[in-house]
């Protein structure tokens, strides 16, 4: 009933015109309806216990779709279901309307979705704090095998989630001048003189627990101009001008950076990042003012974590606000806001480290520029004192001077937090080793690790029915809250009718994804081939280059040998590179280009298929990988942080083959030596490799295998002839090749054939799936958020959540 008035009353249908758009339209105002109490109760309880309330600030969250979530966290999926096929609607295709709210590049913009669901979860008055983008991430398909890239007009036909609240809007200024004065007592003041003004609107999004008793908010700030529009050039009639300044506010919520990994460098990147720090900064304090007068409880009431650097203009702007803003003096300014923020390292890639050129932060941020020499000043004084780096403070200084002096953002973040963390054992560790070494040495204390973590509900309750009811059905349904409980499938590993049912689940997974696979990509594919799987941002780093290296020559040892015994496989690949990367864009289409040579080969067709699935987004991702038997996790030693793919496709049943790197590492520990496939150099000796040199021609030319490969690759053998298209690519291989893919190369091979042998026992492989399974629980994004919770933000859920947990 409450589907129909939605469509009739707030839509402005009836069931006879309405489209299948109307219908979600429709379902998605019901499902509100039933959210937004719940909210409201949040809220209020929020403001009557005043627990700590912890603030993610994070300038990504890929959310994706948002409807089966709030069924399922309202258990009720099922009722909807019903309703809608009683109305002779399709369940499914009123699903496929919604939109993927793509606000973000890869795994640290979903991290930061798993943790809102996370930290609804568990009780937490957590907020996520971003912008809201007008587009996402582009939008990709191929021509001719290539990257194209379209807008994504995701907000075209409204979002029902949001709600907009145009009287929470703050001034956020740029430019201009600092005046420095002096109050009749002697008081020093800084008054900033801006240049430019723009306003910071909220647009709020209900973030629904499991079982909906703790519904937080997801807050994204929409530029706005301060002034409607120019009435005086348009009564001249120069409409252009009349608008400008409108147009040129509103670019700062326009697009998502499409850049992964490395720093856009432009100007209106930093004014994004400011934009949404101070929005939200200016928003906590407002509500910690609503309880409390003066600053003394702001420790006790706000943590506020800043996901990679992109925030870390939070520093300076807190300092800011409490000294220009409410007249606290430097030192006070300061306790505060170290003991309120805490920051969490993403990469150590030297190119990924955000830092800005002195010259764009004075002019764009003059204000900020001063509290940063003068927090700088402090610092470098106060590491005198710390005999590891007192003959160097300009190694850990927060001015970089050589390149034409910039702000290290890194450090600008560290300095301002209690404390800093990795997102994974290993990468916290080479964090104290390389990046963070001199801040280590002087603060042991402050480095502390948090390996990443998956929602269980998104990633198998949502995402793999099929799994999801045979672990139901064996061991009840308490690992949606606690996932470490499928641990009690473990036993089940050996039992040969539970494996015939975990079977039957992939199996049922695969033909569904072989029916995505025969839409969007028009290729037949064998739901019984090993589905090999490699999904996620394109990146040298990331070596899909390896991957399709070794597919070709496993092509050509099928071509040489028809007759082998081969495991019958299909290669999935799926994932953007950013428009500018344009080696990225290069393996895209090697790998395109391959899979039209290879898949057109009548005598390998039923031995080997590829295919790589264009727009890969949250959605594909919870299509593909549960039907994944295969997981790539082939990253160079020592680069990737940590990995969340790996953690999704194991807990799915997938077999992981990759480095020792990130949470691979973890992974392996979980689940067992003999349940994984390992290879490659590790961090230490890629480290040690670069160090002494080493020649990647002397690599191919003793392999055999790899050198037919780069000849045929070279020779124009999937590029129509063409020998220019893949040169560089070839050259850079036998050249620098920085990311080890030859060097990896036999050891993937070998890697790759055990697969092949382990996947044609079947009983054993089974068992290996099911131990994936039942041992990667640990990996839950609840574990994480809890140990945040402790060791970070000392934080506590609120007491109903702490008496579910009980119950
Ligand atoms: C969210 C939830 C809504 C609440 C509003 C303001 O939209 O119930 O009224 O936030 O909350 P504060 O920002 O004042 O905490």
């Amino acid at each position: 009933r409450s589907i129909l008035e939605k469509l009739t009353y707030a839509i402005g249908k009836d069931a006879w015109h309405a489209t299948e758009r109307d219908w979600f339209g429709a379902v998605a105002l019901a499902l509100r309806d039933r959210i937004v109490d719940r909210w409201m109760a949040t809220t209020r309880r929020n403001y009557e216990t005043d627990q700590k309330r912890v603030y993610y600030l994070s300038l990504e969250f890929l959310i994706g779709r948002l409807m089966r979530d709030a069924l399922a966290n309202l258990e009720i999926t099922e009722a909807c279901e019903t309703a809608l096929s009683e109305l002779g609607v399709d369940p499914a295709a009123v699903l496929e309307m919604e939109p993927d709210a793509a606000l973000g590049n890869g795994g640290l913009g979903r991290l930061a979705a798993c943790f809102l669901d996370s930290m609804a979860t568990g009780g937490l008055a957590g907020y996520g704090y971003g912008i809201r983008y007008d587009y996402g991430l582009f939008r990709q398909s191929f021509e001719g095998g290539e990257q194209v890239e379209l807008p994504d007009d995701w907000l075209r036909f409204g979002n029902p989630w949001e709600f907009e609240r145009p009287e929470v809007s703050y001034p956020i200024d740029f430019y201009g001048q600092v005046e420095h004065t002096a109050d009749p007592d002697g008081t020093r003041r800084a008054v900033w003189h801006p240049g430019q003004r723009v306003i910071a609107v909220a647009y709020d999004t209900p973030v629904v627990g499991w079982q909906g008793q703790t519904v937080n908010t997801l807050r994204l700030w929409s530029a706005r101009p301060a002034n409607a529009f120019d009435l005086e050039h348009f009564n001249r009639g120069d409409y252009m001008r009349a608008v400008e300044e409108q147009m040129l506010s509103r670019t700062i919520s326009r697009v998502l950076y499409p850049n992964d990994q490395t720093p856009a460098g432009q100007e209106l990147r930093l004014k994004q990042e400011y934009f949404f720090t101070s929005a939200s900064l200016q928003d906590l304090l407002r509500r910690y003012h609503q309880h409390h007068k003066g600053f003394d409880a702001l420790p006790e009431r706000v943590a506020i974590q800043l996901n990679d650097t992109h925030p870390a203009i939070a520093v300076p702007e807190l300092m800011r606000l409490l000294i220009d803003v409410h007249g606290l003096g430097f030192e006070r300014a300061w306790q505060l806001t170290r003991a309120c923020i805490s920051y969490t390292n993403h990469t150590l890639m030297p190119e990924a480290l955000e830092r800005w050129p002195l010259a764009l932060m004075e002019r764009l941020l003059p204000r900020h520029m001063e509290l940063i020499y003068e927090i700088n000043a402090r610092f470098l004084n106060e590491i005198m004192t710390c005999a590891e780096v007192a003959d160097r403070p300009a190694e850990l200084s927060l001015i970089d001077e050589a390149n034409g002096r910039s702000v290290r953002m890194g450090h600008l973040a560290f300095v301002g937090s209690h404390r800093i963390n990795g997102v994974s054992a290993l990468h916290t560790e080479l964090m104290k080793q390389t990046v963070f070494s001199g801040f280590h040495a002087c603060f042991p204390d402050r480095i502390v690790n948090q390996t990443n973590g998956i929602t269980p509900r998104r990633w198998l309750l949502l995402c793999n029915r099929p799994l999801a009811q045979l672990a139901t059905a064996r061991i009840g349904d308490g690992w949606v809250r606690d996932l470490e409980l499928l641990e009690g499938l473990a036993p089940l590993a050996g039992d040969p009718g539970f494996r015939a049912e975990f079977a039957e689940a992939k199996r049922c997974n695969k033909r569904r994804l072989a029916a995505v696979i025969a839409e969007r990509a028009g290729l037949e594919v064998d739901p019984e081939a090993l589905f090999d799987v490699h999904i996620k941002r394109i990146h040298e780093y990331k070596r899909q280059l390896l991957n399709v290296l070794e597919t070709i020559a496993l092509w050509q040892a099928m071509k040489a040998d028809p007759r082998g015994g081969w495991q019958p496989r299909l290669k999935i690949f799926a994932g953007k590179a950013a428009p500018g990367y344009e080696r990225a864009k290069q393996i895209i289409r090697l790998i395109n280009d391959v899979a039209r040579v290879v898949n057109d080969d009548p005598e390998t067709a039923h031995l080997l298929k590829v295919v790589f699935l264009p727009n890969y987004n949250v959605s594909l991702a919870e299509r593909i990988i549960p039907a994944a038997d295969l997981s790539e996790q082939v990253s160079t030693a020592g680069m990737e942080a940590s990995g969340t793919g790996n953690m999704k496709l194991a807990l799915s049943g997938a077999l992981t083959i990759g480095t020792l790197d990130g949470a691979n590492v973890e992974i392996r520990e979980r689940v067992g030596p003999e349940n994984i496939f390992i290879f490659g150099l590790t961090a230490g000796e890629v480290v040690r490799r670069r160090a002494n040199g080493w020649d990647p021609a002397d690599m191919v030319a003793d392999d055999p295998r790899l050198k037919a490969v780069l000849d045929a690759v070279a020779g124009g053998q999937f590029s129509s002839g063409e020998r220019r298209r893949y040169a560089s690519l070839i050259d850079d291989l036998l050249g620098r090749d920085h990311f080890m893919v030859t060097a990896d190369f036999a050891s993937y091979w070998t890697a790759q054939r055990l697969v092949d042998q382990a996947y044609a026992q079947r009983d054993s492989w089974l068992e290996k799936a099911v131990l994936n399974t039942a041992r990667v629980g640990w990996f839950s994004s609840d574990r994480t958020i809890r140990s945040y919770a402790r060791e970070i933000w000392d934080a506590l859920p609120d007491a109903q959540a702490d008496q579910r947990l009980a119950g």
